[in-house]
């Protein structure tokens, strides 16, 4: 079972995106999230050295308004993947991705992040793609460029970030070390 969280300005699309991958369903009507929903999906994949691997993912979807800032961090700690979501035709919403990371950071730093151009569909495209490879290149993390509506690259974003995660913990379980950011049922999550 592994835990991801979505992160991003709101109405950047992060419910959007969740909806497509695990509904396969869009809808055009903005309905802002209240605090947090999530959703389950079971993956099977392919790792690259042949095995065929089943792994459940819970999808947390926070919500991106300014006023969750709280209640959003409690929600992120133990996640093992990350999606920070920008929407091409809002610069700003670009522009606030490194905040993102760090919050993200403070609370799960082995987290598996891929930073996410969403609405790539739209003709009123304003962030081109060079700003977002140059970003997720600084910050070292995996870059995709989605579009929730016609579903452009949704499907390889989340699978590529559950075997990434995968790959971690086998990494990690090698080294002899605890699994970071695994969930422990029943455990409360620690808020420093
Ligand atoms: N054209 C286009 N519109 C999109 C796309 N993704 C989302 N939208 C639209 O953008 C608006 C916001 O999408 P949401 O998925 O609700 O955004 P969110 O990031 O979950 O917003 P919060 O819940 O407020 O944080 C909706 O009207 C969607 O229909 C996309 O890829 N292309
Ligand atoms: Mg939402």
């Amino acid at each position: 079972m592994f835990k991801l969280v979505a992160l991003g300005d709101g109405a950047v699309g992060k419910t959007s995106c969740i909806k497509r991958y695990t509904e396969d369903s869009f809808s055009e009507r903005y309905i802002m999230t209240i605090g947090t929903t999530f959703a389950l999906k079971t993956v099977s994949l392919e790792m690259p050295e042949g095995r065929e691997v089943t792994a459940r993912v819970v999808l947390w979807d926070l919500a991106g308004q300014p006023t969750y800032n709280e209640l959003r961090r409690r929600y992120m700690a133990g996640a093992t993947m990350a999606i920070i979501v920008y929407d091409v035709t809002r610069p700003q919403t670009f522009l606030d991705i490194g905040e993102w990371f760090t919050r993200l950071i403070a609370v799960c730093p082995n987290a598996v992040v891929s930073v996410v151009a969403n609405k790539i569909d739209r003709p009123d495209r304003l962030v081109p793609p060079e700003a977002g490879k140059m970003v997720t290149k600084w910050l070292d993390v995996m870059h995709y460029e989605t579009s929730a509506k016609t579903g452009e690259n949704v499907t390889d974003l989340f699978t590529d970030l559950v075997q990434r995660a995968i790959e971690k913990q086998k990494q990690t379980r090698q080294s002899g070390k605890k699994q970071p950011g695994s969930i422990t049922p029943g455990k409360p999550s620690k808020i420093t």
